[in-house]
């Protein structure tokens, strides 16, 4: 297992940033220590599986982000600094409330003057918005880190991982990103854009080799580690969620079925199962159910931290 492993990551092309994004890490992680502020890496949205070398077409997933942009809000609110691995062109925190079209539904234009404000509906929520995201630019909060595919996400994954060992129990890994369990090995892949005129393709897909074992066990062992579950069938997620703990051995997997996932979840450790659920009334004042997570995770972690004196 472990072999295999490493035969995957060692197969995978270096991302053309990584050398940047390593320091970028140390720095912030350093920055971070300094102000004993503790660490959340979040990661977002879905890992895109090459077919071809030269890639033209890639094989996806439906995860846009939204779990992992609005978490990084609600971990910011809550003191926490946050390194954000997320996917490229996915949501990201503070911007995805100003979608392109909603910017346009936002602004008035004065035509006398010719300009333009934030129409009066929505300045308390604008104005709420743009505070927190100054106040956590000001404070160096935040490190962002774009990946595209599966192999730069689990590379970075492990780098980011890395960075936050110093920290201890302080940091904490929050794994949303939905991340693909079969992919093609390079050795596999043609060169060049596969041609239609050839004819209908066969792919043949590889398993990818859990990397939750070598995070926990070796990468960031003393971290607060929150792994998701994610089925389509609600009988099967919690027995699949409490195996995953039982197997990987971190501290929680918060389980989610995929049409219900903005409403319900269930956190679940080796000593309980705690679902939090949205009411309509919830929904229709605009409440995130990521805001309810966090605040849990934020006492989960406090206490995890008390047992376990940080270096
Ligand atoms: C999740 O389950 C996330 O909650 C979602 C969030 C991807 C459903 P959105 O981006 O969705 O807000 O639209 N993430 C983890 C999914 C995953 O890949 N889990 C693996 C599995 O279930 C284990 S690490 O086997």
């Amino acid at each position: 297992m472990a072999q295999e492993r490493e035969k995957f990551l060692r197969q995978q092309s270096c991302p053309a940033k990584f050398s940047e994004v390593e320091a970028a890490l140390g720095k912030f992680v350093e920055e971070q220590r300094q102000f004993q502020r503790k660490i959340v890496l979040v990661t977002s949205g879905g890992t895109a599986v090459p077919l071809e070398s030269r890639t033209v077409r890639f094989i996806d997933n439906f995860s846009i982000g939204t779990r992992g942009a609005s978490s990084t809000e609600y971990f910011l609110q809550e003191g926490y600094a946050v390194i954000f691995l997320n996917r490229d062109r996915s949501l990201k925190p503070f911007q995805r409330h100003f979608s392109h079209q909603n910017m346009l539904d936002l602004l008035h234009l004065d035509l006398e003057t010719n300009s333009t404000s934030v129409k009066k509906e929505y300045e308390s929520k604008v104005s709420r918005i743009v505070q927190r995201y100054t106040k956590c630019k000001e404070q160096n909060q935040l490190l962002s880190i774009e990946f595209q595919t599966l192999g730069e996400y689990l590379t970075y994954l492990q780098a980011c991982a890395t960075a936050l060992r110093p920290l201890g129990s302080n940091a904490m890994l929050y794994l949303a990103a939905a991340v693909s369990d079969f992919y093609i090995p390079k050795e596999q892949m043609p060169e060049h854009k596969i041609q239609s005129s050839d004819g209908p393709i066969q792919l043949s897909l590889q398993l990818v080799p859990k990397m939750l074992e070598p995070l926990v066990s070796e990468w960031v062992p003393e971290a607060f580690t929150v792994s998701f579950k994610l089925e389509t069938d609600k009988d099967l997620l919690v027995p699949k969620a409490k195996q995953a703990l039982e197997k990987y051995k971190h501290q929680m997997v918060i389980a989610n079925v995929l049409e219900t996932r903005k409403r319900e979840v269930t956190l679940i450790t080796s000593q309980f199962s705690f679902p939090i659920n949205l009411t309509a009334e919830e929904i229709s004042r605009g409440v995130e159910i990521e805001e309810r997570i966090v605040q849990q995770l934020k006492l989960k972690h406090c206490e995890f931290c008390e047992k376990n004196i940080p270096q």
